[in-house]
């Protein structure tokens, strides 16, 4: 089977472009039109199909190179004759006459009018009676020059057609659904299109002339078949509207599947959304680590109680009773907010209360952060309390286990998440195989991701994957305190702060610095019985240190 060079088709006005994006890899196989990488120059990206079927045997192209008309993309090892699309003799995709005269040819407009001034659908090559599927604009908005007004798409490519001219949106001609082909009115505009020399191509001037002025929106692309045109990238207008940098078929792919692409952040080049991360949007909408602003505008952090049957939730005029100032609650304390929500509805959770006797364990800490002094790490009575949790779990593993329906899944793994206390809110490292680990490294670790949640650096992996949770406000106060559960999770350890105790030896009160336990379980998963010998085994290792070695 022979080897096909695949070539930068004639992609018009777009000389050196710069690839933004490789679509295929070596090994995959691509049919005749299959999008293979987007070029992008400063005005559109642009998605280059394949002219052959078969196999990529090779990428000649990387990301960041720069391309143009006739460059080799990859190597195919073709299909069949049968598969080279008719036009790619020299494998360069038909490109539609139209484009021959795609370069604009400057005509000139009133160059003044007041009034009402017609946008029509401009020369778009082959499109015909194509689909509009988006529309970024609406009457009163005020429009400018080249600002995209819709998308348009056909079964092989999206186009977004900006206006010739600018003025305030007075009609939209067109509504989502509705099919367009060259010529037909888009929208009338009203104000001075003095600035606004209209760029018309020649196949299109003849729709330019109407009363009392009447514009064809520019070509916006050499009239390619296959090639997808998206969005001028950098469209001033687009920017103003903050619309989404993505190809058309990341844009096809989010609406198929219901993503709003404004809220999703790009990764790629130029902070361009790619299908990855749409794909990770989706995942994390899906795992509940993301809300949509659809669905956070449905169910508000406080909740209306409805889904519940309850009552709904009290609405007060607050400033009838004194003076208030309204602040948005930031990102992460809106999704903490509803996931401790969920689980606190959901989970039938009861909380254990227990001291633990830690004198020993507090003084063998003083002293061994005083022989480390010049390690830099600190030991703190957090990462004694995770290696004594995993030893608890270890006896207990139902408490290191989730539900799945009716089944229990228990992990042979002890990964530690802890709540960190940060100024955007509460976040939850993990402290990951923390068997394996010892207390300086868990210290050391601690530390590390503490400082990254403060900072907001942590990355989902660095959150993810608990097996056990414990909440210390062992550092600030307090008595008892009952966490939530951080589901999937079956249990959270809340600790507070240690004081001084008197406590009976049997023969004398003496004191002892006691730690105060609180230990939340689930009630499904957990018996009260259960839950009364974790705790009281914790506070015997904590007790004795030694026992850990058992
Ligand atoms: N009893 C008495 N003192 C304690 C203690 C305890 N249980 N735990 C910590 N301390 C002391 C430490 O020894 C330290 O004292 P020194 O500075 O004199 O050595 C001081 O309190 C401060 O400790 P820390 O809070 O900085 O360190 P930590 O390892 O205990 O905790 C972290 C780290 C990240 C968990 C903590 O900073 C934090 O964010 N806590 C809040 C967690 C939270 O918000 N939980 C509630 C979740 S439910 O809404």
């Amino acid at each position: 089977m022979a080897l096909v060079e695949v070539k930068v088709p004639d992609i018009g006005d777009f000389d050196e472009v710069a690839v933004i994006e490789l679509m295929v890899k070596v090994g995959d196989t691509v049919k005749v039109e299959q999008s293979l990488i987007t070029v992008e120059s400063d005005k559109a990206s642009m998605e280059i199909p394949s002219s052959t079927a078969g196999v990529v045997k090779e990428l000649r192209v990387k990301l960041g190179d720069k391309v143009k008309e006739g460059s080799v993309v990859l190597m195919v090892e073709a299909s069949g004759d049968a598969a080279v699309a008719p036009a790619a003799a020299d494998a360069a995709p038909a490109v539609a006459s139209a484009s021959a005269a795609a370069a604009p040819v400057l005509v000139a407009a009133a160059s003044s009018a007041n009034g009402p001034i017609e946008v029509h659908v401009p020369d778009i090559g082959d499109f015909k009676d194509v689909a509009v599927i988006e529309i970024f604009v609406k009457p009163g908005d005020a429009i400018k020059m080249e600002q995209s007004l819709i998308t348009v798409e056909s079964d092989k490519a999206a186009m977004e057609i900006p206006s010739s001219a600018a003025g305030v949106l007075k009609e939209l001609k067109v509504k989502i659904g509705d099919k367009v082909n060259i010529g037909d009115l888009l929208a009338i505009l009203e104000g001075s299109i003095a600035a606004a020399t209209t760029a018309v191509t020649s196949a299109s001037a003849a729709l330019s002339v109407a009363s009392p002025a009447s514009v064809s929106t520019p070509a916006v692309a050499p009239a390619l078949s296959t090639a997808v045109l998206s969005a001028p990238a950098h469209n001033p207008g687009a920017a103003t509207l903050g619309l989404p940098h993505a190809s058309p078929s990341v844009r096809k792919f989010a609406r198929e599947l219901g993503v709003p692409l404004e809220e999703v952040k790009g990764n790629g080049p130029k902070g361009r959304i790619t299908q990855d991360d749409v794909q990770a949007f989706t995942k994390s909408v899906m795992a509940g680590a993301t809300q949509t602003k659809a669905q956070a505008a449905k169910a508000p952090a406080g909740g209306d109680g409805a889904a519940l049957g309850l009552i709904p939730w009290p609405k007060i005029d607050f400033a009838k009773f004194g003076p208030i100032e309204r602040k948005e609650m930031g990102r992460i304390k809106k999704i903490s907010g509803a996931n401790l929500l969920r689980n606190a509805i959901m989970i039938p959770a009861v909380t254990n209360h227990d001291d633990a006797d830690i004198t020993e364990l507090e003084a063998f800490r003083v002293a061994t952060n005083k022989e480390n002094e010049k390690s830099g790490v600190k030991v703190t009575m957090l990462a004694f309390l995770i290696k004594a949790c995993v030893a608890a779990l270890k006896k207990y593993p139902e408490f290191n286990s989730s539900l799945d329906g009716d089944a229990l899944v228990y992990k042979n793994y002890w990964h530690i998440g802890f709540a960190a206390d940060t100024p955007n809110g509460l976040m939850v490292p993990v402290i990951k195989d923390a068997d394996k680990k010892g207390i300086l490294q868990i210290s050391q670790e601690m530390g590390e991701l503490a400082k990254k949640a403060r900072d907001g650096k942590l990355s989902p992996a660095e959150m993810t994957g608990a097996t056990f949770t414990i909440s210390s406000l062992g550092g600030i106060g307090g008595k008892y305190f009952t966490p939530i559960i951080n589901a999937p999770e079956v249990a959270i350890l809340g600790v507070c702060k240690s004081t001084h105790e008197p406590v009976w030896d049997g023969k004398q009160f003496v004191p002892r610095l006691m730690l105060p336990l609180s230990l939340t379980w689930d009630h499904r998963v957990i018996d009260g019985a259960a839950a009364a010998r974790f705790n009281a085994y914790l506070g015997q290792i904590l007790g004795d240190f030694r026992r850990v070695l058992l």
